[in-house]
């Protein structure tokens, strides 16, 4: 059975009432299901993991190497600051689409930077929860073929 992972970073375990004029009232189970409703129509199944902590999800991602087709990832604050992160996704072969929930582009200047986009296959921003459908999607039919 082939499997993703949704990957997110620090705060989104706090989705539904953290700023939810940014982030929605959406849970992170919500956006979890979303892609997981996509790959099971596709028979695909989706594991999920979210850690505070940047070296947790450099474990992640480099555990990932030969269990998972592909990551979803929302690396939040991380994605404008690690190196780290970015080396990690640069070390496996398992494609990685990035996710944010809000439209990066029309808030703080520091968040229109990151440091992960050159290393990952595309980037998904500004659609909400909706992203982690979105992602699951392109990386299923980048797996088929199809693009
Ligand atoms: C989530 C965060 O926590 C921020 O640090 C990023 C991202 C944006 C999001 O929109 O999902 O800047």
């Amino acid at each position: 059975m082939k499997r993703l992972l949704v990957l997110n970073g620090p705060n989104l375990n706090l989705l539904g009432k953290r700023e939810p004029g940014i982030y929605g009232h959406g849970t992170l189970d919500d956006a979890v299901k979303l892609a997981r409703e996509t790959a099971t129509e596709k028979g695909i199944e989706v594991d999920e993991y979210q850690s505070n902590h940047e070296g947790e999800l450099i474990d992640a991602i480099q555990q990932a190497e030969g269990k998972y087709e592909g990551i979803i990832f929302n690396p939040a604050a991380y994605t404008h600051t690690s190196i780290g992160l970015r080396d990690a996704i640069s070390a496996i072969e398992v494609p990685v689409v990035e996710v944010h929930i809000s439209n990066v582009h029309q808030r703080e200047s520091f968040r229109h930077h990151s440091m992960l986009a050159p290393v990952c296959q595309g980037q998904i921003v500004g659609f909400g929860l909706l992203g982690y459908r979105l992602a699951a999607l392109a990386l299923i039919e980048s797996l088929e073929g199809r693009r």
